[in-house]
């Protein structure tokens, strides 16, 4: 019979749990996501020491699918992994869809997974899989450790294995942030039956995403000349960098909605009409490329397309982006050469650049000028009573949550229509703009939410005083509804969830396929009806609700910042 934790006042699983764990809170580890399970006990009692010691912020879940994207999001405000806990068995597997995510993403995560030792593998014995491993070739670092067996070097071997992770979690190893496995097998005694506390640890240094590895500290790798008509294309998570370049060489900047280069004033919003027009896409040359481009057909046929130069950018990663495999030089860094700059500056320079300015600008006022009603002697006109009375679209939808949101609020995108909508029409605005466009997945987008939402407000030194929105669809929200169900005590999230509501998934109403399929298949299977009733969904997790049907409603949900988690379903015509 195996011994009783209940009679073994020392655990070496303890021992080993409180060294690994007070080393990753030494080493900058903030947060701490946790899934309740018997094999874990003694990293989940060492969690629970370091959380009342203050020395980590410990988020308790149900769902392990919904503590892995709660990990993505607040890996993504706080640029550092998060360590997510769970059991064994088919817990480790719940994490994959948001391994993927990170791996794709290039976000650092650390997961701890607790297995049974070597003795009870591969005898049928309960919970027991094949874990480490599990994710292939997803993650940065696995590593299969044995169980502790209270030998003396075990606490020394703790550290190591905390500062590897860290290492190849935060792409210190690799130069690409992303997943690391540490499955852990525990022999009992599981855990210590004596209580025990834990000495405050001074917490490391915070590192930010990606500025880990410092490659190339002696400016860019790459210098650009001056020549080609060029454009600079920002995708997903390119950041900063990218402005500063398309500043630099006086080029359009093609940014999309989640780029965190969607700001300046080369930015050109209508960037897809601009690229299909003869006169400005067909004369680009040269495009460099930032981040992860996602969200429109026009970009990879631009870099694919016969004559054209193509540059790819990217400080960190495995992967390079690469359309039609059509580029031909890839770089960490890139900057402009002086003759670049000076050029930018000159008429004919200038003249590229105002070109796609102005022509954008057109497109933009025209777009506006649409949902405008004259304005007539008394102030607010009938038609402008209209329209705040009208039931909502897309893009009002976008256009109010793109105004209402700040630098010290946090927005997150879901997959599907609404993105694209964003992307297609909002102006430049330094605001946090997240998506979770590794894989583009609909699934773990509230938890991605939560995530960033918790660690922007954490206490005692808040990132950001804001709130954090989430903007998705109804299948996107329905998916992941499971992450809705928060542990009682714990911080509550300032975060509001935006739903639009058009019955399932109508981004399929846009396939080609769509016209010459029988209409009926294409409800039944891609579009996916679904009808729930939001409100009562709501209650019954505990959360606000609120219902946007007009303007004028969607105005008023948007202004005050909420204090509590709360759902905001907006009504949308198919
Ligand atoms: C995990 C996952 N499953 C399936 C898909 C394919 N998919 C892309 S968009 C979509 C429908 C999304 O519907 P909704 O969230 O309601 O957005 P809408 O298209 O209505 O705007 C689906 C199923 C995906 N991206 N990720
Ligand atoms: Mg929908």
């Amino acid at each position: 019979m195996p011994e009783r934790s209940i009679l073994n006042p020392r655990s070496p699983a303890t021992d080993f749990s409180v060294a690994l764990l007070n080393e990753f809170v030494r080493l900058g580890v903030r947060d701490l996501v946790l899934c309740p399970g018997a094999r874990s006990q003694a990293l989940a009692l060492a969690a629970a020491e370091l959380e009342r010691a203050g020395s980590i912020r410990l988020h308790v879940r149900t769902d392990e699918r919904s503590a892995g994207f709660l990990s993505v999001g607040l890996a993504l405000e706080t640029g550092l992994p998060a360590l997510v806990v769970v059991t064994s068995g088919t817990a480790v597997a719940n994490l994959h869809p948001s391994v993927l995510e990170a791996h794709h993403a290039g976000v650092p995560m650390i997961l701890l997974t607790a297995d049974r030792p070597a003795e009870l593998r591969g005898i049928r014995s309960n919970q027991t899989t094949v874990q480490a491993g599990l994710f292939g070739v997803a993650t940065r670092l696995c590593l299969d450790v044995p169980a502790p067996v209270g030998e003396p070097d075990e606490t020394a071997i703790a550290v190591v294995l905390a500062r590897q992770a860290m290492d190849a979690s935060t792409g210190v190893v690799t130069a690409a942030p992303g997943p690391v496995q540490l499955n852990l097998a525990f022999r009992e005694p599981l855990s210590a039956a004596a209580p025990f506390s834990l000495p405050v640890i001074p917490r490391g240094p915070a590192a930010e995403l990606g500025a880990a590895p410092e490659l190339l500290p002696d400016g860019p790798a790459m210098l650009l000349s001056v020549g080609p008509r060029t454009v600079v294309v920002a995708g997903d998570g390119a950041g900063p960098a990218a402005e500063e370049l398309a500043h630099a060489g006086g080029w359009p900047l093609l940014a999309e909605v989640s780029s965190g280069a969607r700001f300046g004033p080369n930015l050109i919003v209508h960037y897809r009409e601009l690229l299909a027009a003869v006169d400005l896409g067909g004369d680009v040359e040269r495009v460099i490329v930032f981040g992860h481009p996602t969200l429109s057909r026009e970009i990879p046929a631009l870099i694919a397309r016969d004559g054209v130069e193509t540059i790819v950018v990217a400080p960190t990663g495995l992967e390079w982006y690469n359309p039609g495999r059509a580029a031909r030089a890839f770089t960490r860094s890139v900057g402009a050469d002086a003759a670049c700059t000076a050029a930018a500056r000159t008429p004919a320079g200038r003249e590229w650049l105002g070109r796609w300015v102005m022509t954008s600008r057109a497109l933009a006022e025209a777009a506006a000028d649409e949902g405008r009603a004259p304005i007539d002697k008394r102030g607010i006109t009938r038609a402008e009573l209209a329209v705040l009375r009208a039931p909502l679209t897309r893009a009002l939808l976008v256009d109010a949550v793109w105004r209402a949101s700040w630098p010290h609020d946090r927005l997150v995108l879901g997959a599907s229509r609404l993105i694209r909508e964003a992307d297609k029409r909002v102006p430049g605005k330094k605001i946090t703009v997240l998506a979770n466009r590794g894989l583009a997945g609909i699934d773990g987008t509230i938890a991605t939410a939560l995530g960033v939402a918790l660690a922007s407000q954490a206490e005692p030194e808040p990132r950001s005083a804001g709130v954090t929105r989430a903007l998705l669809g109804d299948l996107t929200f329905l998916h992941d509804v499971g992450s809705l169900l928060l542990a009682p005590g714990e911080a509550e999230p300032r975060l509001q969830v935006i739903v639009g509501v058009d019955g399932g998934g109508s981004i399929f109403d846009g396939l080609e396929v769509a016209a010459t399929a029988p209409a009926e298949a294409m409800e039944r299977v891609l579009y996916t009806p679904r009808k729930v009733d939001l409100k009562s969904l709501a209650a019954a997790y505990g959360w606000d609700y609120e219902i946007a049907a007009t303007r004028a409603d969607l105005e008023r949900a948007l202004t005050g910042a909420p204090t509590r988690p709360t759902i905001l379903e907006v009504p949308l015509l198919r």
